[in-house]
């Protein structure tokens, strides 16, 4: 039994790979393997005969066993180190100046807009993309039945089977994070909340993800005419003009009341965009007063407080300002319109300093 111990250990610990250690395994303690056949002639021996082999067979056994589980993990471990040695980087030399990357325009377009916002003290509040259908639709007043959550293209998570609880979401819009917000922080407020959001639309001018900036501002005594001229700031500021003329056309938002959609004068003169001029008006944001439904959501006293709400598209605005024309090319990671549309990293976008350049 000892040249059986001494057989198999010292082929264990010669192998080279595991399908050289599965083919011991098999051969020694395998069912029909040496170990097992010699089990089997316990049945034949001497009751004294046998107190004695049982064990010492069941000990070589255990011995084997352990020997290749040791084997196994020491070529795995030998496996990671080398392909750790194959695939080491120094993440510590510097780029190469002709590859490095650029900061694509919807990182460029969210700071320009954090920035404008932080100006007139709004702060930045962010939160998840997985949503409840409270937090996406009941707490902004859209109940169940309600007509906006069909046509909203939800994205819905799955839920385990039997679980019959309504499923988590993709947020359709960033307007959870203002009710988390909300109850988090209480009146008075001030915020804006950047992000992804997503519908399930895709043609020329949608993308099941896309970009979202809303803004949301409480207080006892805030009306239509400081969301009017928060806008105008906002406006001015985006498109770097001194003047433009604002357009609010009676709408309908379930979270808003009143509502009211927003248009710039501009002009498309040359096939370009000038805002401020012109006798054309280009839409670019949702607004409203916040209704006593959505403040109660969040907690919020409507007899004691009132707000402004407003929403836009990022990308859309991004495509306005820079002139990009395609809006499915925004998150295709094609380099060379990366490279043609993005901006230096190093560009940071302040008031002081220029939004743009
Ligand atoms: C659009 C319109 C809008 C809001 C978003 C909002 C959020 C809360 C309460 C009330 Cl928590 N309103 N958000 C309000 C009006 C319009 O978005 O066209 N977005 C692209």
């Amino acid at each position: 039994m000892s040249d059986l111990r001494e057989k198999y250990l010292t082929a264990i610990a010669g192998a080279e790979d595991e399908a050289a250690l599965e083919a011991l395994r098999v051969q020694a303690v395998g069912k029909k393997g040496e170990i097992s056949l010699k089990m089997r002639e316990l049945g034949k021996m001497s009751p004294e005969e046998r107190q004695e082999a049982g064990p010492r067979l069941n000990a070589l056994k255990d011995e084997i066993n352990s020997a290749l589980a040791a084997r196994k993990a020491a070529l795995a471990d030998a496996a990671l180190d080398e392909r750790l040695r194959g695939e080491w980087l120094d993440v510590t030399l510097p780029g190469r100046p002709r590859r490095q990357g650029t900061i694509h325009p919807v990182s460029q377009v969210t700071e320009e807009v954090t920035a404008i916002f932080a100006d007139m003290g709004f702060a930045v509040a962010e939160g998840p993309q997985v949503e409840s259908d409270w937090y996406n639709f009941d707490a902004l007043n859209i109940p169940g039945h309600h007509p906006a959550r069909a046509e909203m293209d939800t994205f819905y998570m799955h839920r385990a089977e039997g679980d019959d609880r309504p499923p988590h979401v993709l947020r359709t819009h960033t307007s959870p994070v203002q009710i988390r917000t909300m109850q988090a922080q209480g009146a008075p407020l001030r915020v804006i909340a950047p992000g992804r959001v997503y519908r399930a639309d895709y043609d020329q001018t949608h993308t099941p993800m896309f970009h979202q900036v809303e803004g949301l501002a409480i207080d006892r005594d805030i009306s239509m005419a400081n969301l009017k001229w928060v806008l105008e700031e906002f406006v001015k500021a985006f498109f770097e003009v001194d003047h433009v003329d604002l357009r609010f056309r009676a709408s309908h938002f379930p979270f808003t009341e009143p509502s009211a959609e927003v248009d710039i004068r501009c002009s498309w003169e040359g096939g370009t965009l000038k805002v401020g001029e012109g006798d054309d008006w280009l839409e670019i944001l949702g607004s409203g007063m916040v209704h006593p439904n959505v403040l109660e959501a969040g907690n919020i006293d409507p007899n004691e407080w009132q707000g402004f709400a407003f929403g836009m598209g990022i990308d859309r605005i991004a495509m306005l300002k820079y002139g990009i024309p395609d809006l499915r090319a925004f998150f295709d990671s094609d380099l060379r319109w990366l490279r043609h549309y993005g901006f230096a990293a190093l560009d940071v976008p302040t008031l002081h300093g220029g939004l743009s350049r």
